[in-house]
Order: C-alpha cells, then sequence, then structure tokens
C-alpha cells in the first residue's frame, strides 16, 4: 500500500485489501493506468461513493475532489438532476437496440450549442469518437496520413499509440507494443503551438494529409493553452493543404464553455470529437461536423461505424440532465471565479516556499506544473505564474522537463489531508459547480503545507 499507508498503519487498511484482490484479477489492479497511481509511487485508494464535490475511499476517508472522473462531472458527483433521470429512465429499460427520443433531444441540445456541428454521431467513448473521426476524414479525403500533436491523446486507438519518428516530420513510430509499424507510419507527430513544423509535416506528405487532429487546449500533459492566433493559423494551413482539422474536445467540451474551445478561441473545425460531459458520467462519446461530411457516415454514407450501446437511453438520460443544467452563461461565471481563486492560491503558496510552478488553466481546468527544472526557453502564455517560475510550459517536450518527482511529494502530501488530485503531473485538474469557496480556501491552505513537505525534501 502506500508509503503514507504504511506509517499510518490503517487509515488504507480495505484499500490495501481491495488492491491485493485487484492485482491478481486486472492488469495492474485497475481498469484503466493513470488509476493505478503508478506515477506517483503510491498504491491506489479504492473510492466507495461520491456526493458533490467530495469522495468517500472504503476505509471512510473523505477527500475534496479534483479528479471528478477526468472531466465529466462538471456538476460534481451524483446530482440529483441526474440521479432522478438515470432512475426514471432505468424504469423503462435501459437499451433497446432501437432509437429512442432522448439521443434526438441530447443531439439537439450538442448541435445548438457548437455551431460547426450540424450532424452528430453518438459512440461510447472518446476513443470510439476519435477513432471514427479519423476513419471519416480519411474516407472523406481519399487520403492516408494523419498529424497529431506529441504529447496529444487521443484516446487508445492504434494510429493514435504513435511517437514522433526519427525524421521530425516523416513517419510515427509505435508507443506501444501490439500497434504495427505500418500504422504508425502514417501519424506524423510534431509539437504543439509549433507553426513551422506543421507547415512541414504538411509539406513532407505532398497532398496526403487527411487530417490534423488536435486538442484545442491540451489536457493530457497537463493543461497547455494554445499561443495567440495558433488555432486560427493552423486551420488555414490545414485547410491550404486540404486536409480537414479535428478539435478533440473530450475534455474541453461544455468544459472551457458552453460551446468549447472552439468558441472560446473563435477557430470552427471540420470535425468535433466530444465525450466525458455530454455523458454525465455513463458512457458516452460522439462526434460531428457538417453535414456535407457527416452524410458520408453509413447508413447514410459508405463510412462505417457502428455501437451496440451508442446512443442508449439511460447514457443520454444522464447526458440531457448535466446539459440542462448549463447555459452559456452560469456555471461557467462561477467556475471561472472558482478556477482563479485556485491558480491563484496555489501559486502564492508556492511562491511563500521558493518552490518554482507554473499554474496553466482555462476555466475550471488546470494544472500545477513543478516547473524546477523546465528550460528556461519555454515562452510565455496565459498562465497564473508563481514567483521563480522559470517558465510556462507551451508544448510536451517543456512539460516532460517538469519535477514529477515534486509532483508525487506534493500529491502524497494533499492526499493525507484529504485532496484527491490526478495521480500524475501530466494530468488536469477539475473543478465542479459543487465545489464552494470554502473547498477551495481549505485546498490553498493545505496546499501550503504540502509545498513545505516539499521544500524539506530539497533541504
Ligand atoms: P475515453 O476513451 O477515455 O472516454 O476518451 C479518450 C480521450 C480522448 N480525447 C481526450 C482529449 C481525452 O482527454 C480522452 C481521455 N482522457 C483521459 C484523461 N487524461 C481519460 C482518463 C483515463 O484514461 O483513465
Amino acid at each position: 500500500m502506500t508509503k503514507t499507508t504504511s506509517k499510518s498503519g490503517g487509515r488504507w487498511a480495505k484499500s490495501a485489501e481491495f488492491y491485493a484482490r485487484a492485482l491478481e484479477l486486472m492488469p495492474g489492479g485497475v481498469s484503466s493506468p493513470v488509476r493505478s497511481f503508478k506515477s506517483v509511487g503510491l498504491s491506489p485508494v479504492f473510492i466507495k461513493s461520491g456526493q458533490g464535490a467530495y469522495l468517500t475511499d472504503v476505509d471512510a476517508n473523505h477527500y475534496i475532489d479534483y479528479v471528478m472522473s477526468y472531466g465529466p462531472l462538471i456538476c460534481g458527483h451524483a446530482h440529483p438532476a441526474v440521479r432522478a433521470a438515470v432512475s426514471k429512465q432505468i424504469g423503462r429499460g435501459s437499451t433497446f437496440g432501437c432509437c429512442s427520443p432522448l439521443e434526438v433531444e441530447l443531439a439537439q441540445i450538442i448541435t445548438t450549442a457548437f455551431g460547426s456541428m450540424e450532424m452528430i454521431r453518438f459512440v461510447n467513448s472518446g476513443t470510439e469518437a476519435a477513432m471514427s473521426a479519423i476513419r471519416l476524414a480519411r474516407g472523406v479525403t481519399g487520403r492516408k496520413a494523419i498529424i497529431k500533436m506529441a504529447g496529444g491523446y487521443h484516446g487508445h486507438m492504434d494510429a493514435m499509440l504513435v511517437s514522433a519518428g526519427s525524421g521530425a516530420t516523416t513517419h510515427g513510430v509505435p508507443s506501444s507494443p501490439g500497434v504495427l509499424p505500418r500504422v504508425a507510419e502514417s501519424t506524423i507527430v510534431v509539437p504543439f503551438n509549433d507553426l513551422p513544423a506543421i507547415e512541414a509535416a504538411l509539406a513532407s506528405q505532398a497532398g496526403d494529409v487527411a487530417a490534423i487532429i488536435v486538442e484545442p487546449i491540451m489536457g493530457n500533459i497537463g493543461v497547455v493553452l494554445p499561443r495567440q492566433d495558433y488555432l486560427r493559423t493552423l486551420r488555414d494551413l490545414c485547410h491550404a493543404a486540404g486536409a480537414l482539422l479535428i478539435f478533440d474536445e473530450v475534455m474541453t467540451g461544455f468544459r472551457v464553455g458552453y460551446s468549447g474551445a472552439q468558441s472560446l478561441y473563435g477557430v470552427m473545425p471540420d470535425i468535433t470529437c466530444l465525450g466525458k460531459i455530454i455523458g454525465g458520467g455513463l458512457p458516452v462519446g460522439a462526434y460531428g461536423g457538417s453535414a456535407a461530411i457527416m452524410n458520408h457516415v453509413s447508413p447514410a454514407g459508405p463510412i462505417y461505424q457502428a455501437g451496440t450501446l451508442s446512443g442508449n437511453p439511460l447514457a443520454m438520460a444522464a447526458g440531457l440532465a448535466t446539459l440542462r443544467l448549463l447555459d452559456p452563461q452560469e456555471p461557467y461565471g462561477q467556475l471561472e471565479l472558482l478556477g482563479r481563486r485556485l491558480a491563484d492560491g496555489l501559486a502564492a503558496a508556492a511562491a511563500a516556499q521558493g518552490i518554482p510552478v507554473t499554474v496553466a488553466r482555462s476555466g475550471s481546468m488546470l494544472t500545477l506544473f513543478f516547473t524546477g527544472s523546465a528550460p528556461a526557453s519555454a515562452t510565455v502564455g496565459a498562465a497564473h505564474t508563481s514567483a521563480g517560475a522559470k517558465s510556462i510550459i507551451s508544448n510536451y517536450a517543456d512539460a516532460l522537463m517538469c519535477d514529477t518527482r515534486d509532483y508525487a511529494r506534493f500529491f502524497s502530501a494533499m492526499l493525507e489531508q484529504g485532496i484527491m488530485l490526478p495521480p500524475s503531473q501530466f494530468e488536469a485538474w477539475f473543478i465542479s459547480a459543487a465545489h464552494t469557496p470554502d473547498d477551495i480556501d481549505m485546498t490553498i491552505e493545505k496546499a501550503g503545507a504540502a509545498f513545505v513537505h516539499c521544500r524539506e525534501a530539497h533541504l
């Protein structure tokens, strides 16, 4: 179990028992790798329940939660409206293998919120959304190559589990065993926020690029914001090369604003991927775009994609209940205030201990980067910085220079104090509408103690 646990005896005893059993039954004892706490050198905590902004684990430890299931729960755990909608629907059945009115209702809300999406297809995960969007782009353009960002995460489909190849703008190489080199070689990996790299990659593929796929605000290397005009120029370069622009807004959709990052930055993609919030905590993904593009998808067109539980009424009910709690103004105004309060408080608490950090944020998603060893070369972005912070993280290479040991120390010290953070430097923290200013202030206070712990580790 965790080092902390061995020190404090049985505080996480039941989690340890569950983990021992889980290790016998599931690879790494988990259903998704990040939950293993491996990146922070600890053993995982097993959660019994969530309520609003709070979690309770199987040992009755309570936490203020900033994981929030990695984004879906913008209104908090077990929201009454979601519980009522799911309870009502489950009594009528969860899935029919037939069309249901709820998928039409949810499609209406989403395509109204996202003006670039005239039509939408529901799937069951963000991975499926990205996988289907890439197949669609290739089918529509008749082209092969896909350009993605280093550190960009679009789910676990083979073509996206690719690292940059030897030549910066040539064929990718598999980043996981089991991905065939010939699949990886059609994926070109370039740094985020680097327009010359995009130009070179497009030129190197001589008209064979089907699409560029990008998280418009990166969230899977930690939160990394696009430089001014980056997205606009990226779109123009993409279209000049005859390629489609795919925005993966699985994390940012309905998160950074009611109409996602594309509205925030005023740049409309050809295809958008969504997930997380649109399912309200149940498994829902989606991809969408113009009718001209989407009508290539079966059965309207020849590009095949299907799913037994796609659009199932139970998940649609959870998604509808959640999106009906949102509008273009709220809870985004409240979340901006809470996000700014937390980011500023973290930066100030770190500065008080002389710990170099950068807090990058967009609304209610943020990352506290421990920049003690990050390059001074990284350019300035729109982020909260603490005194002594050497840089603003602008791409994956910068993020990889961060001090993951300090993050692990900080994570452990916060967990001990009842604050649940994502167990990796390279993830985003999420604030929900259920978090209160008191929760934020308590988190900042506990972060102060955790930064002392980090400072003492350097003495
Ligand atoms: P899922 O297949 O996990 O529903 O979505 C994949 C995905 C696609 N695109 C973006 C931008 C994403 O952030 C994700 C999933 N995000 C991770 C969090 N870093 C999910 C957490 C996990 O893998 O357990």
